[in-house]
């Protein structure tokens, strides 16, 4: 598959994913969306997380302005535009695979969307977060009254577009935007190398069991406690279907899997 804005790679079992668009910030156009959801459509079989990462210093500026104002689109295409974001963001939320960002500078406006469809984010002190659209006298339209309002609440991203103000890496944190901050100068790891070995911890996992994980609990937690436990038991049922179960916990019945112990493990937190 070959890519206007997006760059691939592989480092085994995990697909890397990097946004090439750096001179624009990584903005997103429609050529960029149509790269994201032609990826996401069609990840390789033997893939089994995905690491998103971009160029720069600057992890994504949002709906390219350039094209839409030159675009002068009406309410119907910008809605049509809008609901291709929703389709190829989607794809990276529900598409059954882990998806680990590596986030850098700003993630606004779309930017924020994107990474608010991934499973685990990882940012180095230069991350910051916002929501101009006001400012921009438009709308959120890639998700994040969805996504972003789940992760941070509705009141707070309510105040976060009104004001239009930064969030930095650290309130990112706090508010749930961000899952680790990175920095190297108190000793911590890159986030590059942290995202990386996450998403190849991750990519250990029980495949069907990562499935289950990015398929069903933000589904879940849409529905009712009724639903919710219902659709819990249908999908340990169809987990308990994989031929990895009896291996995997036979390896701790007969001693020979880490237990889960603070200093047992090796972690890449570690
Ligand atoms: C862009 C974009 C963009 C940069 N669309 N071209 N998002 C925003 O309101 C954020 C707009 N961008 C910025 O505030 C800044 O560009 C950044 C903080 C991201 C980076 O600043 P800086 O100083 O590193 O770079 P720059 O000089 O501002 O930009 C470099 C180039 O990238 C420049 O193009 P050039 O041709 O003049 O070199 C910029 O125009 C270009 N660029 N960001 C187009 N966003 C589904 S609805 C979603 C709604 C939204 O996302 S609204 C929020 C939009």
């Amino acid at each position: 598959m070959s890519f206007r804005y997006l760059k691939t790679a592989e480092i085994g079992s995990v697909g890397i994913v990097t946004l090439a668009r750096a001179n624009k910030r990584n903005a997103i156009d429609e050529d960029t969306l149509a790269d994201i959801e032609a990826y996401f459509s069609s990840v390789p079989e033997h893939i089994r997380a995905i690491l998103l990462t971009a160029e720069g210093d600057h992890f994504c500026g949002g709906l390219d302005l350039k094209e839409h104002f030159d675009k002068e689109r009406s309410p119907v295409e910008f809605m049509r535009v809008c609901q291709r974001w929703h389709r190829a963001f989607d794809k990276i939320q529900f598409g059954g695979i882990p998806v680990i960002a590596c986030l850098q500078g700003a993630v606004v406006g779309g930017g924020l969307e994107l990474a608010s469809a991934v499973h685990v984010r990882v940012s180095d002190v230069s991350t910051y977060f916002a929501l101009p659209e006001g400012t921009r006298g438009i709308f959120t339209g890639g998700g994040a009254t969805v996504r972003t309002a789940r992760i941070i609440s509705a009141p707070r991203m309510v105040e976060m577009m009104l004001t239009g103000r930064i969030v930095d890496v650290h309130e990112g944190h706090r508010l749930g935007l961000t899952h680790y901050v990175c920095d190297p100068a108190k000793g911590d790891k890159p986030a590059a190398e942290l995202a990386l070995e996450l998403a190849q911890k991750i990519a250990g996992n029980a495949p069907l069991s990562n499935y289950a994980m990015v398929t069903s609990i933000s589904r879940i937690a849409d529905m009712s406690t009724t639903d919710g436990l219902f659709a819990e038991g249908l999908m340990i049922a169809v987990v308990q279907s994989g031929d990895e179960v009896q291996e995997r916990v036979g390896q701790f019945v007969s001693k020979k899997a880490p237990k889960v112990k603070p200093g047992v493990e090796t972690s890449p937190l570690s």
